[in-house]
């Protein structure tokens, strides 16, 4: 298939749409929803609805133009054996990853809160990758799935912009893959910090890939 190119920062990105699969970082009731885990660390949720619309668009364009599409979630088993002391305990919090919430427990796999919001659920045959810590490669197998359908770039929409999102960016880059991050398709509690880890992916021109606006994959989707 021909290389398609995207105008993007430090320079335009290039991709093959058959070797390609869009990411959908932790789009959960979790983190965009009040009573979950994200309010219960103390942010305004409000603040990452803004990269809601604009994956939907991408969402459907992809399934569209047929690229491979991989919602992940952060969660942990009902026992919690997979979520690290450090991680439960860290905090002043009233409310704890485990701790019945207006959604079911905070942050467990198969509770309300831990799904995917409506506007962005995945569909048959689209891949689910379940991960109990930031990175969707840690102690996930996202990287033998993206190697076994042939996957050599990745684009990144996902909440929140320095926390799951970058992290998983980052280590997407150690892995070899090409990475671009949508700008308007990922959101976070603390626009400081979206703003600054937009610009380590992009420093050095290109220390862990490419960042565009959504409709910049749009337009080259159609072409
Ligand atoms: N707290 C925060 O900003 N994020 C997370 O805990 N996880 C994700 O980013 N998904």
């Amino acid at each position: 298939m021909t290389m398609k190119y995207i105008r993007a920062r430090p320079y335009d990105y290039q991709f093959e749409p058959d070797k390609t699969a869009v990411m959908l970082v932790d789009f959960q009731k979790d983190f965009l929803y009040s009573g979950g885990f994200g309010e219960s660390l103390g942010n305004d949720v409000s603040l990452l609805q803004r990269a809601v619309e604009p994956t939907k668009r991408v969402l459907k364009a992809s399934r569209d133009h047929g690229l491979q599409i991989f919602h992940v979630r952060e969660g942990h088993k009902p026992d919690l054996s997979d979520c690290p002391i450090s991680k439960r305990t860290r905090g002043n919090f009233e409310k704890r990853i485990g701790d019945v919430g207006q959604m079911g427990r905070i942050l467990v796999r198969g509770e309300y809160g831990h799904r995917i919001i409506d506007e962005l659920a995945p569909i048959d045959g689209e891949m689910i990758i379940d991960k109990p810590g930031k990175s969707a490669f840690y102690k996930t197998n996202l990287a033998e799935e993206l190697d076994q359908k042939g996957i050599r770039y990745l684009i990144f929409t996902g909440v929140t912009t320095e926390v799951c999102t970058l992290t998983t960016v980052a280590q997407a880059n150690d892995h070899g893959y090409e990475v671009l991050t949508l700008e308007d398709c990922v959101g976070s509690y603390k626009p400081d910090l979206h703003e600054a880890a937009l610009k380590m992916i992009t420093s050095q021109d290109g220390i862990f890939g490419w960042v565009t606006e959504s409709k910049e994959l749009l337009k080259s989707l159609i072409v």
